[in-house]
């Protein structure tokens, strides 16, 4: 392993210890924040992990821990809270978690640059492109559609998995059926703020799950997980279910994304671990 990897190693080790040892403690919160400092000073060395295979795998190993931390610290502020579910960490259905997954009681946060300060009024999607019927939508047009519930896994490709996740939206199937994609559109470039991107094919944005979704769990969508309204692709690994969602742009052609531009995978299924190209 290189220096910066076992370095990251040798922080998790160190945190995985801090952690068994806290409940034991009277007082938690100094374990806690000693957790978080190894865990911020591992992913501060990540950058200098030049394989990119063992950088994922080290970021998801961070991911996971930080996601965990997270949902204990909420939880010891909040007292369990029987309207947020927590996710499962085991399943009796090993056949649910895709290969190199790992499941997390957490839900991470993960996106590239900041969260927008964004309420219910800033929403306005527009669904283009190859399109007969050019659509602007604010929320409250989205929601016009139908909402429908779906309960669903989410695969992140930093290696976490997160079981049951009840999305309340509307089908991005019947969003699109109003625009009317025109014959030669086979492909959607779905963009989020500030300037993320990804690409579909029209045949996976259209799934009966597939949903442009405004609550999580049956509470309103956090921001800082793409609220007010985000896409929401559980087939496919995270980066395509794109937060505080901008455009839907019906293409003839498969145009890469953020993610795919820097060498993830062009489709991105989980059950296949099609991480990077080539995969
Ligand atoms: N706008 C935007 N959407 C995004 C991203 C992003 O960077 N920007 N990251 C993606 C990735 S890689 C994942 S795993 C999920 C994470 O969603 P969460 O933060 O709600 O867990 O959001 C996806 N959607
Ligand atoms: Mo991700």
């Amino acid at each position: 392993m290189s220096e910066p990897a076992s370095r990251i190693a040798t922080l998790l080790r160190r945190a995985d210890e801090v952690r068994k040892a806290a409940p034991a403690r009277r007082d938690p919160a100094p374990a806690r924040a000693q957790l978080a400092r190894l865990l911020s000073e591992a992913r501060g060395h990540l950058d200098e992990v030049d394989d990119a295979d063992l950088r994922l795998e080290l970021a998801g190993a961070i991911a996971r821990r930080v996601a965990d931390l997270d949902h204990e610290e909420v939880a010891t502020l909040l007292g369990p809270s029987p309207e947020v579910a927590v996710a499962p960490t085991t399943t009796d259905d090993p056949g649910r978690v895709p290969p190199g997954q790992h499941l997390t009681a957490g839900f991470p946060v993960l996106h590239v640059g900041r969260a927008p300060a964004w309420g219910e009024e800033d929403v306005r999607l527009t669904v283009t492109g190859l399109v007969t019927e050019r659509l602007v939508l604010d929320l409250d047009e989205v929601r016009a559609f139908g909402s429908v519930e779906r309960t669903t896994d989410f695969h992140c490709v930093t290696t976490w998995s997160r079981l049951d996740n009840t999305w309340t939206g509307v089908r991005v199937a019947d969003v699109l059926a109003r625009a009317v994609p025109k014959p030669a559109a086979t492909h959607a470039v779905v963009s989020g703020y500030p300037a993320y991107s990804t690409n579909l094919s029209l045949e996976d944005l259209t799934g009966d799950d597939v949903l442009l979704a405004w609550m999580h769990d049956r509470e309103p969508l956090p921001v800082e997980h793409g609220g007010p309204l985000r896409l929401v692709v559980p087939h496919l690994y995270g980066w395509k279910s794109v937060k505080w969602v901008t455009e839907i742009r019906l293409t003839d052609r498969d145009v890469r994304g953020y993610w795919e531009e820097r060498g993830y995978h062009d489709l991105g299924d989980p059950w296949r671990e099609q991480r990077f190209r080539g995969d």
